[in-house]
């Protein structure tokens, strides 16, 4: 009988100690959070027809620090899916393909601009037009982050580099 007592004491010992067990191990994400005081000038998005399924973001960005970052991964809340894609030239043709990530060295500046790299904004979740902000993060391998809201604007939209339709 007090065998049974202990028994059931210690199972619930166990049952109550594990939320706090789970509490004493977080799993924190410093690196996801720190903002990495990249520099981003001249970002905006170039406004398409009502009903595009792509739309494309160019900016400038330049790496003051001393030392090399990698841009892993673009988010944005508004799109569903954001890739990052160069631009070549093949037999004439100009292409354009999905690439896993750009480095920047210190002091490096990465480009995105029409006819040139840039980030496919894929899956919007409504209509953009001229004039609105889309928020942005940039994800540097390992460093951290650098948020950022992009402006919405009309103008190449009638195009100098067709895009995706
Ligand atoms: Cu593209």
């Amino acid at each position: 009988m007090i065998a049974t007592r202990l028994v059931l004491a210690a199972a619930l010992a166990v049952a109550f100690a594990a939320p706090a067990a789970a509490k004493w191990h977080p799993k924190p994400k410093p690196s996801r959070m720190t903002e990495v005081p990249v520099s981003v000038t001249d970002a905006w998005i170039r406004e398409a027809p009502p009903g595009a399924s792509a739309l494309a973001a160019y900016m400038l960005v330049v790496n003051p620090t001393k030392k090399g970052l990698s841009l892993t991964r673009v988010t944005s809340p508004s799109f569903g899916e954001v890739q990052m894609h160069v631009s070549e030239v093949k037999d004439g043709m100009a292409h354009m393909k999905q690439v896993p990530g750009f480095t920047l060295g210190p002091g490096a500046r990465l480009v995105f601009k029409p006819g040139g790299n840039h980030l496919m904004l894929l899956k919007p979740k409504k209509a953009l037009k001229a004039g609105d902000v889309v928020p942005m993060v940039l994800e540097f391998d390992g460093a951290g982050v650098r948020s950022l809201q992009v402006k919405v604007l009309s103008q190449g939209i009638t195009g100098d580099t067709p895009h995706h339709p």
